[in-house]
């Protein structure tokens, strides 16, 4: 990977350059568009037209059924089916310390305000299919749902020649999934936004996809609520001379295994630590079956950054602001305060990132491209919403009506003015 050696400011520049490349999605947004239109008019019809045409799947009927989804959890390798539980049992735990509590407030005298979390009514995942249908991934979208509360639960995945991925249907049993749709791309994006005769419409989607899912994904924003946007894997790795180069450079080529565009980054102090790192990686790379989507993440969007200390570091990585940060330093602990912007932090030398995609318990949904400066892992918040009430009696309201009507005139609002006086009209 590139190693460059400069000073913070420089750096900086550079890591503001490489994150706010926008990119041009003219095209496709124009082909969602019309995807999007037809599905809301035509329902199945489309959605069917559309799996022949993308998929080269002739579907009669679109719901995978209860007896498929057995087979095909028989049919998965019970060490799979015990790391899925495994898993599942630390994601819940995890999730279930997210969960908040309604509140209700009745401190002055006649008045009652509060606020009552609901979970949401029903939920849309979105599983990628060929080769990033990831079962692991099901479990992160679906268990803090579950949590939440949400009743209906709906995944949808684009059919597949050879059939569906059969971890990934026994991961959508052992999370709890309630129903299953063969449909992928934007149509059954729109599909989960306005719903068909037999495609129920939810009131959120979640869940990773390709650049017509996510495309879709904001063109329905509004419609329905989303989750973020999801771009390809990040990793920045903080190091000093401690670290191990063999392990560091496994760390970054695990999420540069993912996508050609995903970024693998290290900065650390130490120009030897660097080098090493750098010469380990391209050792490694050759060695792995997907060499070829590393290597390309590597050359595309990788880098090593050399700062002149730790301090510099962390400021630099909060500039990047990466979906994961390890960091590989002795006490790492101690430098949590220092990080402003990660989607999920890994502290010291053996939290290697890939625990925290499948068993540690916190989600593996993360805010990429600069977002976690904004956005949070995906969470069981994210599936629940507030509803906030007062109740007043006669003598509070009458307190506070002057207040009332006072910036109800103000505002040129007559009506709202009598509405408050009506209850002290005397009849
Ligand atoms: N690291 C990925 C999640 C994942 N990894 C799924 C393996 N499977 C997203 O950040
Ligand atoms: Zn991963």
């Amino acid at each position: 990977m590139q190693i460059i050696e400069d000073s913070l400011d420089q750096l900086l520049k550079q890591v503001a350059i490489r994150t706010n490349k926008v990119a041009n999605r003219d095209a496709v947004e124009k082909s969602v568009r019309e995807i999007i239109a037809n599905v809301a008019e035509n329902g199945d019809a489309a959605i069917k037209d559309y799996e022949k045409k993308f998929d080269n799947v002739d579907l009669d009927s679109l719901q995978v059924s209860q007896a498929q989804i057995d087979q095909a959890y028989a049919n998965t390798d019970k060490k799979v089916i015990d790391a899925l539980n495994l898993a599942k049992r630390n994601i819940t735990s995890f999730h279930q310390m997210e969960v908040e509590d309604s509140f209700v407030d009745a401190k002055q005298k006649g008045v009652i305000r509060g606020e009552k979390i609901v979970p949401l009514a029903a939920v849309g995942v979105y599983v990628p299919g060929g080769t990033a249908a990831y079962p692991s991934s099901i479990l992160m979208n679906v268990i803090p749902a579950k949590i939440a509360g949400v009743k209906r639960v709906v995944m949808v995945t684009p059919p597949q020649t050879d059939g569906l991925n059969q971890a990934v249907l026994a991961a959508a049993k052992i999370a709890g999934v309630d129903e299953i749709y063969t449909v992928g791309g934007a149509q059954a994006i729109a599909s989960l936004a306005f719903g068909t005769e037999t495609i129920p419409r939810v009131d959120k989607i979640t869940g990773p996809g390709n650049a017509y899912v996510a495309t879709a994904k904001k063109q329905v924003f509004g419609q329905v609520d989303i989750d973020m946007i999801a771009g390809p894997s990040e990793i920045g790795v903080i190091a000093g001379s401690e670290a191990v180069p063999s392990q560091v450079a496994a760390d970054l080529l695990s999420q540069a295994e993912h996508d050609k565009m995903a970024r693998p980054i290290l900065v650390t102090d130490d120009r030897q630590l660097a080098d090493n790192v750098s010469a380990e990686m391209d050792r490694q790379v050759k060695l792995l079956p997907r060499q070829e989507i590393a290597q390309a993440a590597m050359d595309n969007e990788g880098f090593i950054a050399v700062v002149k200390d730790i301090d510099d570091a962390f400021t630099l990585m909060n500039a990047v602001a990466p979906e994961h940060l390890e960091v590989q330093l002795p006490d790492a602990i101690s430098y949590l305060n220092q990080i402003q912007n990660a989607g999920s932090v890994f502290l010291g030398f053996s939290a290697s990132e890939p625990v925290g995609d499948y068993v540690a318990g916190p989600n593996h949904i993360l805010p990429t491209g600069g977002t976690a400066r904004f956005f949070s892992p995906l969470g069981v918040q994210d599936f629940m919403k507030r509803t906030q009430f007062v109740s007043y009696t006669r003598s509070a309201l009458k307190k506070e009506a002057d207040a009332i009507t006072t910036l109800a005139r103000v505002e040129g609002l007559e009506a709202h003015a009598r509405a408050i006086e009506s209850r002290f009209d005397s009849k």
